[in-house]
């Protein structure tokens, strides 16, 4: 299978996060994708191909017009108000609180366009988001032209940002844009299936009210993990969108056999539904050694996590999500896609 990758994607290199009420360094940063890209190639698993430039238009079938507006201006706005460094939120429009008028202060806006304070935004973050989004939809049309697989390996990552805001390390959602991307070219049906420790919520949010993209999440329970407000299991669509939402949410301390069998159900699901082609938002946080996350996969058993989802026996587009324990991610990730291809 080929890997779409985008030198880019590296621009957005934060240095901070908001984590236990400290600021620590940041998680979400530009080695992940180097080794990942560097087992791939040590591995020779197969090509690594630059991404073709997309535009705006295929981000704008997912993302209000505002809100991209807002990545796109972000820099200019941060700096005119005497700012440097990366950007935070620190204020919300939760609640009997309003969502409009829109605020003209780059504080107020920071806060109506996000939805953690965990997600550093920066000089270089939507020319990365972007390269990010191209990575994903070039994958997506290579499945659309008929490769069984393609691998979009994706940073910043993107199952947590919604429509209009972004959060959880996510700016753009590359599974949603990708998705969207293949109902474009013809698909009738498309599932996600998000095997990322962390709901992910965003994507959820795109596609609830649709009953042509089915979105399935194994994670870890948030009533106990971010995000905390959504991925439980009684969301079930909304509308048309009615049980076209499924969410697998699991124990603290989840090893594979239980990981295992919440797939198996979620891959049931997936053959019900007989989509044309299947999304799989690819986080490896479910690592036991993951340093923010507490599921306990260990590295062979992404081999049969690929494995098992070549089983579905659908043209399948990967896109990278999260994965924090960097030296073991590009070990973890390429088994996934290798035991895809050797199953
Ligand atoms: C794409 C993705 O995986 N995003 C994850 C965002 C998680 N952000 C919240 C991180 C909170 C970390 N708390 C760690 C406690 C261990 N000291
Ligand atoms: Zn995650």
């Amino acid at each position: 299978m080929k890997t779409v990758f985008s030198p880019v994607q590296l621009a957005h290199d934060p240095k901070h996060e908001i984590s236990d009420g400290m600021l620590k360094p940041a998680v979400e940063i530009p080695s992940r994708a180097e080794i990942v890209r560097a087992r791939i190639l040590e591995t020779g698993f197969g090509d690594v191909l630059p991404p073709d430039e997309f535009g705006l238009e295929p981000i704008a079938r997912v993302h209000a017009g505002d809100y991209i507006a807002f990545l796109e201006g972000f820099w200019t706005r941060w700096t005119n108000a005497g700012r440097s460094g990366e950007a935070f939120p620190f204020v919300w429009p939760v609640r009997e609180l309003r969502t409009k008028p829109v605020p003209d202060h780059i504080d107020g806006l920071l806060g109506r366009y996000s939805f953690d304070a965990g997600t550093p935004l920066g000089e270089e973050t939507w020319v990365a988001a972007r390269a990010s989004a191209d990575t994903a939809l070039t994958a997506a049309r290579l499945v659309a032209g008929g490769d069984r697989a393609a691998f979009a390996l994706c940073r910043p990552p993107g199952h947590h940002a919604h429509a209009d805001f972004y959060g959880g390390y996510c700016f753009l959602n590359n599974a949603a844009i990708a998705a969207q991307y293949l109902r474009d070219a013809g698909a009738d049906r498309v599932a996600v299936l998000d095997v990322d420790y962390h709901h992910g919520n965003g994507t959820q949010a795109i596609f609830y009210d649709r009953a042509d993209v089915l979105f399935l999440s194994l994670h870890a329970d948030p009533i106990e993990e971010f995000p905390y407000f959504l991925g439980h299991a009684d969301e079930t669509g909304e509308g048309a969108g009615e049980g076209f939402n499924a969410n697998f949410p699991l124990a603290l301390g989840t090893d594979w056999p239980a990981f295992s069998r919440a797939l198996d159900a979620a891959l049931e699901r997936v053959a019900e539904f007989s989509p044309d082609t299947l999304v799989v938002s690819l986080g490896l946080d479910t690592y036991e050694r993951d340093p923010i996350s507490k599921f306990r996969l260990k590295s062979e058993e992404f081999l049969a996590l690929g494995a098992r989802l070549e089983k579905a026996g659908l043209p399948t587009v990967f896109v990278m999500e999260g994965g924090y324990a960097v030296d073991a991610l590009g070990v973890n990730c390429v088994n996934v896609l290798s035991g895809f291809e050797g199953a």
